[in-house]
C-alpha cells in the first residue's frame, strides 16, 4: 500500500488533517486503533475558539456546527459566593462556540465518507520506520494480518498514549511535564444548563464547572482526589457535592437528573519538543496535553493541524518546504502560550492539597483582578477565545 501522507490516529486532529489534505488533492491513509463507534462514544471537550470555528468552515464541516452549536460571548468565574463575569466580546471582540468534540468528530467522519477518504480502523502494533531515510513507512496489523504502508510523510495524531512521539530518539526529544494532584469527575445529564454561560467555580470544597452541550444537555465537573474512582460517586453524591460548590443563589436553580456518562480525567500539562523529526510530524495530544481548565486541548490540536496542513499543501503544490521546516518552532510558540494559560487558570481556580494561606491570597488577588480590571479581563478573554495565543 502507498499514500502520500500516513496519518496515525483518527481523533479530531487526524480526521481534520485528512480532510484538509484530501480537499487539496493530497492522498492520505488514516490508521486508527479503535472502532469508529468507540471514537464517537468518547465525551471530551466542549468549547471551540473562534479560529477553530473558521478552520472547520474551511474544511467544509461547519454547517451543523452553525445550525446546532451555541455561540457564547462570555463566562463566569466564582470566588466562593462571588460571581465574576468576563464578557469576551466586550473585552476582545471575539466569542467561543459551544459544540462538543463528539459532534466535531462525527461531522469530520461524515465529510470524509463523502469524499471517499481512506480510514483503517482497529489496527494494532503500529510502528514507524526510516523516519530520516529515503523510504519512510508504517507497519501494522489488521484482521490478523501484517501490512506495510509506504509514504512520503508520517503524521502522528495518536494522542498522549500513542506510539508516534516515542519514535523520536530519546536524545533528541525533550519532555516537560506538570502533574496536578487532583482529577475532574465529569457527568453528562439530560437536564437544562444551570446558566446561559459556563461557570468556573473556586470553592473551599474544591473546583466545580457548570458547562453544557445544548439546552437539554448539561456537562458538570467537580475536582476530586486522584484516588477517587467512578464507583465511589453515585449520581446523588455528585449532585450534592456540585451544589455545595456553587454560590447559593446559583445552586438553588440546579436541575438534576440521571447521568448518561460519568468519567474521571487526571489533569496534566505536558509538552514534547520537537514536533518534527525527519519525515515525522506530531499534531495535538501526541505532542502536548493541557489541563481542561482553559478549554484549550482540542483547539490547540486543531491549530497544529491548521499550520501543518498549510505547510504540506505548500510542499506538494509549490515545492515550498519552508512551512515544514518552521512547523515545530511555530506550533510550539502557540502551544507554550496555551500551556501557560491553562496552568495559570488551573492554579487560580482549584484548591490544591499543599496550598497554604499565601497561595489562597494569590488566588483571591487574581480573581479580584478579573472582577475589577478591564486589562485583566481582556488578557483572559484573548487567551480563552484564542485570539491572543
Ligand atoms: P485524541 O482525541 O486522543 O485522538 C488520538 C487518536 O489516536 C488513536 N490512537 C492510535 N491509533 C493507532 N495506533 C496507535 N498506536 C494509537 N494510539 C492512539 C486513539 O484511539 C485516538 O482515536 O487526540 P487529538 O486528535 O490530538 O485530539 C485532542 C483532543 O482529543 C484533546 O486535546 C481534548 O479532548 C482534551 N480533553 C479535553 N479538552 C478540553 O478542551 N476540554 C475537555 O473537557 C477535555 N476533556 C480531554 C478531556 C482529553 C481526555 N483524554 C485524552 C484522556 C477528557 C479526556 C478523558
Ligand atoms: C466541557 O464542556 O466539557 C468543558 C468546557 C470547558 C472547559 C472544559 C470542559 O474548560
Amino acid at each position: 500500500m502507498r499514500t502520500q501522507v500516513a496519518i496515525i490516529g483518527g481523533g479530531p486532529s487526524g480526521l481534520l488533517l485528512s480532510q484538509l489534505l484530501n480537499r487539496a488533492g493530497i492522498g492520505t491513509v488514516v490508521l486508527e486503533r479503535r472502532s469508529r463507534e468507540y471514537v464517537l462514544g468518547r465525551v471530551r471537550a466542549g468549547i471551540l475558539e473562534a479560529g477553530t470555528v473558521d478552520l472547520l468552515e474551511q474544511a467544509d464541516v461547519g454547517a451543523r456546527m452553525h445550525a446546532e452549536g451555541h455561540p457564547h460571548r462570555g463566562c463566569y468565574l466564582t470566588d466562593d459566593q462571588q460571581m465574576i463575569h468576563v464578557d469576551f466580546t466586550e473585552s476582545c471582540g471575539e466569542g467561543v462556540m459551544v459544540y462538543g468534540q463528539t459532534e466535531v468528530t462525527r461531522d469530520l467522519y461524515d465529510a470524509q465518507d463523502r469524499i471517499g477518504a481512506t480510514h483503517l480502523h482497529q489496527v494494532d502494533n503500529v510502528a514507524l520506520h526510516d523516519l530520516t531515510g529515503d523510504a519512510p513507512h508504517v507497519t501494522f496489523d489488521q484482521g490478523g494480518k501484517g501490512h506495510r504502508l509506504d509514504c512520503d510523510m508520517i503524521v502522528g495524531c495518536d494522542g498522549f498514549h500513542g506510539v508516534s512521539r516515542l519514535a523520536i530518539p530519546e536524545d533528541v526529544r525533550r519532555d516537560y511535564e506538570r502533574v496536578y494532584p487532583f482529577g475532574w469527575l465529569g457527568i453528562l445529564s439530560e437536564t437544562p444548563p444551570l446558566r446561559d454561560e459556563l461557570i468556573y467555580a473556586n470553592h473551599p470544597r474544591g473546583f466545580a464547572l457548570a458547562s453544557m452541550r445544548n439546552p437539554m444537555l448539561s456537562r458538570y465537573y467537580i475536582q476530586v482526589p486522584l484516588t477517587d474512582r467512578i464507583e465511589d460517586w453515585s449520581d446523588d453524591a455528585f449532585w450534592d457535592e456540585f451544589r455545595r460548590r456553587m454560590p447559593d443563589d446559583v445552586a438553588a436553580d440546579l436541575v438534576t437528573g440521571p447521568s448518561i456518562e460519568k468519567s474521571i480525567a487526571p489533569l496534566r500539562s505536558f509538552v514534547s519538543e520537537p514536533m518534527r523529526w525527519g519525515h515525522l510530524f506530531l499534531c495535538g495530544d501526541a505532542a502536548h496535553i493541557v489541563p481542561p481548565t482553559g478549554a484549550k486541548g482540542l483547539n490547540l490540536a486543531l491549530a497544529d493541524v491548521r499550520l501543518l496542513s498549510a505547510a504540506l499543501i505548500a510542499h506538494y503544490r509549490d515545492g515550498d518546504d519552508s512551512g515544514l521546516d518552521e512547523y515545530s518552532a511555530q506550533a510550539l510558540e502557540r502551544v507554550w502560550r496555551a500551556v501557560r494559560f491553562s496552568w495559570s487558570v488551573t492554579t487560580m481556580i482549584h484548591r490544591f492539597p499543599d496550598h497554604d494561606a499565601f497561595d489562597r491570597r494569590m488566588q483571591q488577588v487574581e480573581l479580584q483582578a478579573l472582577a475589577t480590571s478591564d486589562t485583566a479581563r481582556r488578557l483572559f478573554a484573548e487567551c480563552y477565545t484564542g485570539v491572543g495565543l
